[in-house]
């Protein structure tokens, strides 16, 4: 990447995300759907144009290690530990137990870093980390009731088969990948664990053949290639929510603590017009439209501004929003022509906004501040 190209990232960090966007010029067909952020291990990207879209090969892939190779016919999912009754589980018996299906939101906690300024370590993802499947298999709740959870119990470690050493900072050599969750959200209804993506067995770089999918929570708490559940009777304190997916809690005590990355935030992203492209002002063109979600919550609104947050309008939702779930919308607000600076802020039910400008205290995690579009109209 040229240091011109660099400094166009930084400086309008959406034209990236817009590469293949054109309308007029685009090509056939694209060769790779994702936007590669990292060749080995493979980290790709959703792009604007495809975002939320019902393709699983279009979905967001984050991974920290190369992907395992786990045999689903000799497959086992241990679950030990805090409980009366250690299990084993193959496929099969996972799959004998009561299914559900849900269409959920799953957000990497580093979604849009590439809009932080300085500039954070770490993948520099646009606005495409992000994607909504549905999924398929058992609450995790059920398989921890067979378990026979002791009482106490204060966290479920979620372990992945993959494995490896990071450098910086560094772990204590090869470890796997994992994530533990306190135990009221391991026995929420939308904690699942799952072996159908888009009523597809899932894929090997979406954690074949089974994951976890804690709805609500960003991204690092679904853990893929799930083989084994530890029960603690304490609060985990693994390196993937300790020195990794942690951020600053400021509590009222004045003792600023780092605490793991949870529930995915308010957000709502703009994907007409994109960004850095020329509208054309035409008859029955124009407005506004994206998608918005807000983790635990559903959406309350989504509220849109041509003139840089000087004046908001309310857009329009097109379905009932509902927690887990992202919902699409438009704004019919017309844009004048010049240059433009465009925004969209979603709040959720409890009435949390979109900040307009980043918390540092969230290092480089959740998110969600406002991230402008600018466009021209002629
Ligand atoms: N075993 C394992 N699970 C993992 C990860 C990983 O590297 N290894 N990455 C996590 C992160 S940070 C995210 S955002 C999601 C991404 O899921 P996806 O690749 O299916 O989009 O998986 C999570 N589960
Ligand atoms: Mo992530």
């Amino acid at each position: 990447m040229s240091l011109s190209r660099r400094e166009l990232l930084r400086t309008a960090p959406l034209a990236a995300v817009a590469v293949g966007l054109s309308s007029r010029f685009a090509p056939v067909a694209r060769a790779e759907p994702l936007v590669v952020r990292m060749n080995e291990p493979r980290n790709l990207e959703t792009p604007l144009s495809d975002l939320f879209s019902k393709e699983t090969d279009k979905f967001f892939v984050r991974s920290h290690f190369a992907v395992p190779e786990v045999d689903p016919k000799t497959f086992k999912l241990t679950v030990e530990g805090h409980v009366g009754n250690k299990l084993e589980l193959t496929l099969d018996d996972l799959k004998k137990m009561e299914s559900v299906s849900r269409e959920i939101v799953l957000e990497c906690a580093g979604n849009g870093r590439v809009f932080l300024v300085p500039q954070a370590r770490g993948l520099q993802w646009g606005h495409g980390a992000v994607g909504q499947a549905k999924w398929t298999g058992v609450p995790l709740g059920a398989v921890l009731e067979r378990a026979k959870v002791k009482a106490g119990a204060g966290g479920v470690v979620l372990i992945g088969a993959d494995k490896g050493a990071i450098a910086e900072p560094a772990t204590p050599g090869a470890i796997h990948f994992d994530r533990g969750i306190p135990f009221a959200k391991a026995k929420a209804d939308e904690t699942l664990l799952v072996w159908n993506m888009n009523d597809e067995p899932l894929t090997a770089s979406h954690g074949a053949p089974l994951r976890a999918l804690v709805g609500g929570w960003y991204g690092m708490a679904s853990v893929k290639w799930l083989n084994r559940i530890v029960v603690l009777d304490k609060p985990y304190g693994g390196f993937f929510q300790t020195l990794d997916y942690s951020v600053w809690d400021r509590p009222k005590d004045g003792l600023p603590q780092l605490v793991p990355v949870t529930a995915i935030q308010p957000k709502a992203v703009i994907t007409s017009p994109p960004p850095g492209v020329v509208q054309l002002v035409r008859k029955g063109t124009g407005g506004m439209s994206g998608y918005a979600w807000a983790g635990e919550r559903a959406v309350a609104k989504v509220e849109v501004s041509a003139d840089g947050g000087k004046t908001w309008s309310a857009a329009k939702l097109w379905a009932k929003s509902e927690p887990f779930q992202a919902v699409e919308w438009r704004s019919d607000i017309v844009l004048p022509r010049g240059p433009l600076t465009l925004l969209a802020r979603c709040t959720d039910d409890k009435g949390n906004t979109q900040a307009a400008t980043r918390d540092a205290d969230r290092r480089s995690y959740m998110i969600n501040h406002l991230v402008p579009v600018e466009v021209a109209v002629k």
